[in-house]
């Protein structure tokens, strides 16, 4: 392929896995598996053109005296791309481990990010106009085809090479997260998006407050939001690489919004955390989601959200609220959800004062 057509073809392939990439933390339903499975293949298009370019732009690497500004920009972003595609491989093929208590799918995620902004700068200093002639000619077509297609299949072909010799990243879920604790308590791991880390509530004095576009706004006490009884067994798969199956035990959220009564044009329902951490969900899977007290046959231990958390079956965990003390009713989406999972850390309340 033409240098150009090769250079595009990186950048788009790099924009291509970091889109997917970002979707994916979204992205926690089974029928999800497509943003995972298009991530994977554009991250292996991504390194069979670097190959290529590799080939091209090694005679300048090794002869440092050749090297200008530019020559390091290119440097940088190559040891990125190496890096990021390096963790996600080495991840999924079943790889453990953590290098300063990140594990591969930490640096994974991190070097992503880094890999887009280093693609960014490279182009910046260095991206040349793509002229009809750079893609011009049949071999270049096919070329460009072979190359794409054939990462692509790379991807399912690994799927089921991994199946066949029964390999560890096999048992992977299909985020990539592996299994840790299911159906042992309180037992599984516990994760914090930034660092929220709050005192300890007491059940005792603790109330739910149930409001915003309602009818009949409320509050609620321990003993009544634990006897409702509900139940429901769900993942909390964690962007940080584990996921837990559950039987969680507590209270639909469709009771208090039947209770509360929302307004005619309520589409949002926010969970919010006493550290400032909030996030909301659609109102109709809102209403089908779970205010959990409890974990199989216990009583939910603070460092898992005692005394309520959310469980959002099909949602990520970052989405999966602990701690909550308010539950309300929005008619518009809430945009600063975004944000506030990243402030709340720093919040007297999240910083356990
Ligand atoms: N208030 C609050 N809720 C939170 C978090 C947090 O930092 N603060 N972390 C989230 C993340 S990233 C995950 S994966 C789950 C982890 O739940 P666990 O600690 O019970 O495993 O809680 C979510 N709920
Ligand atoms: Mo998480």
């Amino acid at each position: 392929m033409s240098p150009r057509l090769t250079d595009w073809s990186l950048a788009l392939a790099g924009g291509l896995a970091f889109a997917t990439g970002v979707w994916s933390l979204f992205s926690g339903a089974p029928e999800q598996w497509t943003v995972f499975a298009f991530h994977g293949a554009a991250g292996l298009w991504l390194l069979a053109l670097l190959y290529g370019k590799l080939r091209r732009v090694w005679p300048r690497i090794v002869r440092p005296r050749r090297w200008d500004r530019r020559t390091l920009y290119g440097l940088l972003a190559l040891a990125v791309v190496t890096l990021a595609g390096g963790t996600g491989v080495y991840w999924v093929a079943g790889g453990g481990g953590a290098l300063a208590g990140y594990n591969a799918l930490n640096w994974h995620i991190v070097l992503g990010f880094g890999l887009t902004g280093a693609i960014a700068l490279h182009m910046w200093a260095r991206a040349k106009r793509l002229r009809a002639r750079d893609v011009r000619g049949r071999r270049q077509a096919i070329q460009f085809g072979l190359l794409a297609l054939g990462a692509a299949a790379l991807w399912p072909a690994q799927q089921a090479l991994q199946r066949a010799a029964n390999l560890p990243g096999a048992r992977r879920r299909f985020t990539g997260s592996r299994e840790a604790a299911s159906f042992q308590g309180n037992v599984f791991p516990t994760s914090s998006w930034v660092a929220d880390a709050p005192r300890p509530l007491d059940a005792g004095t603790w109330r739910l407050r149930v409001g915003g576009a309602v009818a009949q706004p409320f509050a609620l006490g321990y003993t009544e939001v634990d006897a409702a009884g509900d139940e429901l067994t769900a993942t909390l798969d964690c962007t940080g690489g584990f996921y837990s199956a559950q039987r969680w035990q507590g209270m639909r959220v469709g009771r208090l919004l039947e209770r509360a009564g929302p307004l005619a044009d309520v589409g949002w329902v926010r969970f919010v955390s006493v550290t400032g951490y909030r996030w909301s969900l659609p109102l109709a899977e809102a209403r089908a989601a779970l205010l959990a007290t409890r974990v199989g046959d216990e009583t939910l231990v603070h460092a898992h959200g005692a005394p309520l958390r959310l469980v959002a079956p099909g949602r990520r965990g970052f989405e999966w609220v602990k701690w909550i003390v308010a539950v309300e009713a929005l008619t518009a989406p809430d945009l600063g959800q975004i944000l506030a999972i990243h402030w709340s850390s720093l919040t007297p309340a999240g910083r356990g004062e």
